[in-house]
């Protein structure tokens, strides 16, 4: 049997470096994707510039401007990122059919065999980075080994523009002195429970009795184990259709006025609805979620007697539980998101008939071709004219102040 090689790939600064693509000028300094420090939100993308600040995704933004004064903070477009990760995986497909897109700047390619046509599946990694290159002037970095894990793990290692191929039979060692915490699937928590037992490495993690792993963690201390083993028969897969849609936003000030949360629902339900039309889904679930001021997150959900998909649909679900959550609460909101998850095809159910249903389905379908063609803002609802006053308006719909999170 051939040995089975597979390669990670992964865009450096991703967010950052296309907006460092379409202005040469933020090249070389430190720069932020995730908005404005003064509207909230948190760190989407730093270039490395700003990490050497100890800038990182997922840190508030005060605090990214705070421990680097003289960052460039920039909004970001989310429709930009997509279609540079189109075009990237699009280049990645080129080169392999057994192609699994991990999100818009990484991927998976089972290249097994490849070799004969590129000489070495290094050489071909090389080519690869440098269609990538030619193409987007975006730089990446590539992983080879013969599991997912390491190829991943050593994708990470080589970043900025890196390139590294773990010879088989080579994993164990490889991953051996490495932290614990480097080990995709090891979070804070696993990473100081592993501490506090004296497993520092992922070598020491190898060593660690299988059974013990077990105890501590259940059945995610066997994969766990065999990961840090270097094995990892996972195969690599075709994408399969999202299980949930959702968009949320974080308000420049925590707010309680009913009427601003339920704008901003509104508006959210509508950017979710047409996702999910666009899949040609419909939703057997709706998910509110909500943060207050204090951190304290939440999430309610109603589960709908049949499939929903227009606007007013989630809309609707989104206001109920609103309505629950806020009735008896005091702390204000930070944080709004709505969401939908139980996807299924549309049956065509006899409800659907109903004058009024398929009115306002018929409705949602003629906005989203208006919108397709003239972008989201050429249809409002009175609802979310109101947003007008809250969030500056982009091509695309409104700009939410934490693009990354609104994905
Ligand atoms: P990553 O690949 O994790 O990060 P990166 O490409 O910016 O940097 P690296 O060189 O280390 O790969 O994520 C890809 C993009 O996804 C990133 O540019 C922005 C977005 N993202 C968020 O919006 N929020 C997040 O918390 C993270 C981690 C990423
Ligand atoms: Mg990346």
């Amino acid at each position: 049997m051939m040995t089975r090689r597979i390669m990670h790939i992964d865009l450096d600064a991703f967010f950052v470096s296309v907006e460092q693509v379409d202005n040469p000028a933020l090249k070389g300094k430190p720069v932020v994707v995730g908005g404005n420090p003064e509207r909230r939100g948190v760190v989407a993308a730093a270039s490395y510039e700003a990490r050497a600040f100890g800038l990182h995704a997922g840190m508030p933004l005060v605090t990214a401007s705070r421990l680097c004064p003289q960052a460039i903070f920039i909004e970001g477009s989310f429709s930009k990122y997509r279609r540079a990760s189109h075009h990237f995986m699009a280049i990645l497909a080129d080169f392999s059919p057994y192609l699994e897109p991990m999100g818009l700047d990484e991927a998976f390619l089972d290249v097994t065999g490849f070799e004969s046509l590129h000489g070495s599946i290094h050489a071909m990694a090389l080519k690869i980075k440098q269609r990538v290159k030619d193409e987007l002037r975006l730089s990446a970095s590539i992983g080879i080994a013969g599991g997912k894990v390491v190829a991943k793990v050593a994708s990470e290692l080589s970043k900025p523009d890196g390139l590294i191929e773990v010879a088989p039979g080579e994993e164990r060692a490889f991953l051996a002195p490495l932290e614990v915490a480097k080990l995709p699937g090891v979070g804070r928590k696993t990473e100081q429970l592993l501490k506090r037992r004296g497993i520092k490495t992922i070598g020491a993690l190898a060593s660690t009795p299988v059974a013990t792993l077990k105890a501590e963690l259940g059945i995610y201390g066997e994969a766990l184990h065999r990961h840090a083993n270097g094995i990892d028969e996972r195969r690599v897969l075709p994408p399969t259709e999202a299980k949930s849609i959702s968009r949320e936003t974080t308000f420049a000030e925590d707010t309680r006025d009913l009427s601003r949360l339920k704008a901003t629902l509104r508006y959210l339900s509508e950017r979710v609805g047409s996702q999910l039309r666009e899949q040609e889904k419909e939703a057997r679930c709706i998910v509110l979620k909500l943060r207050y001021a204090d951190f304290t997150t939440i999430s309610r959900s109603h589960t709908l007697s049949q499939g929903a998909s227009t606007d007013q649909a989630i809309f609707e679900g989104g206001v109920a539980l609103l309505e629950k959550a806020l009735s008896k609460e005091t702390r204000a909101v930070r944080l709004i998101g709505i969401g939908v998850a139980g996807l299924t095809e549309p049956a065509r159910q006899l409800d659907m008939l109903k004058p009024a249903n398929l009115r306002s389905e018929q409705l949602n379908k003629t906005i989203d071709r208006i919108r397709k063609k003239y972008g989201f803002r050429a249809i409002q609802t009175g609802q979310t004219l109101r947003l007008r006053d809250i969030f500056p308006e982009g091509d695309e719909g409104y700009t939410l102040p934490t693009p990354s999170l609104s994905r």
